[in-house]
C-alpha cells in the first residue's frame, strides 16, 4: 500500500504542469470522460487504473483542474486567426474603438471608428508602451523596433507605428478606416499587444512636411485620446 501511495504521488507530479497534463489528456479518448467518471466516483483515488482511459481517476481537485484544461483546448487549436481591440479615451469628449484581427502570419487589418475629432485629417499611430498612467503621454513615442524615421503607412522607412491620419468627417466628427497593413501583429517580437494607439489633434505630414517634427512625429500636435491594446476573443 505504501509503494501504491507514492507511485500515485509520482504520477500527480507528472500531471502537475499543464504541458504534461496536455500530453495525458491527449491519450484518452474523450477528456470530458474524465470528469464525469470522476464526479460518480466519491471513494479513494485507485492508482490501478491510472493508465486504463476512460476509468483514470484522480483526487477530484486534480480533476477539476484537468478538466479546466481540457476546456480551453478547443480555443487554443481554432486560433489561426488572433483579435486584439483598444479602446480610445482621453481628456476631451474624442472616443473611439480599434479592433485588430490576423490570420496566421498575414497582414493586420486595422478598423479604428473615432468620435468627437474636429473635421479632417488627424494623426493616427501605435506608440510604443501601454502605459496611460500619465495619460496619453506616457505612452512613449511611435512603435520603432526598426529604428527608422517617420514615414507614411506606403512607405519603406517608416516607424512601424505610423499608421498614416484618420479622416474626420464634417457632420458628426466620425473618422472611420480600415488599415491593412503589414509591419504591426498581434504576436511575434514586434507585437502591437500591451502598446498603445494615439489619436492626434492635428494631420500626420508623413515625414514631408520639413518640420523640425517631421521625421519623428509627422508634427501631428497633441494627443486627444489613446487606447492600450489587448487580446480579444476571435
Ligand atoms: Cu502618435
Ligand atoms: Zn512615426
Amino acid at each position: 500500500m505504501q509503494a501504491a501511495i507514492a507511485a500515485m504521488a509520482h504520477v500527480l507530479l507528472v500531471a502537475a504542469p499543464p504541458s504534461s497534463s496536455h500530453t495525458l489528456l491527449a491519450t484518452l479518448p474523450n477528456p470530458s470522460s474524465v470528469t464525469r467518471s470522476s464526479s460518480s466516483s466519491s471513494h479513494s483515488p485507485s492508482l490501478h487504473s491510472a493508465f486504463h482511459g476512460v476509468s483514470l481517476k484522480f483526487p477530484s481537485r486534480l480533476n477539476l483542474s484537468l478538466a479546466a484544461v481540457a476546456s480551453k483546448k478547443p480555443l487554443t487549436v481554432v486560433a489561426a486567426a488572433k483579435k486584439a481591440v483598444a479602446v480610445l479615451k482621453g481628456t476631451s469628449n474624442v472616443e473611439g474603438v480599434v479592433t485588430l484581427t490576423q490570420e496566421d502570419g498575414g497582414p493586420t487589418t486595422v478598423n479604428v471608428r473615432v468620435t468627437g475629432l474636429t473635421p479632417g485629417p488627424h494623426g493616427f499611430h501605435l506608440h510604443e508602451y501601454g502605459d496611460t498612467t500619465n495619460g496619453c503621454i506616457s505612452t512613449g513615442a511611435h512603435f520603432n523596433p526598426n529604428n527608422m524615421t517617420h514615414g507614411a503607412p506606403k512607405d519603406e522607412v517608416r516607424h512601424a507605428g505610423d499608421l498614416g491620419n484618420i479622416v474626420a468627417n464634417a457632420n458628426g466628427s466620425v473618422a472611420e478606416a480600415t488599415i491593412v497593413d503589414n509591419q504591426i501583429s498581434l504576436d511575434g517580437p514586434n507585437t502591437v499587444v500591451g502598446r498603445a494607439f494615439v489619436v492626434h489633434e492635428l494631420e500626420d505630414d508623413l515625414g514631408k512636411g520639413g518640420h523640425e517634427l517631421s521625421l519623428t512625429t509627422g508634427n501631428a500636435g497633441g494627443r486627444l485620446a489613446c487606447g492600450v491594446v489587448g487580446l480579444t476573443p476571435v
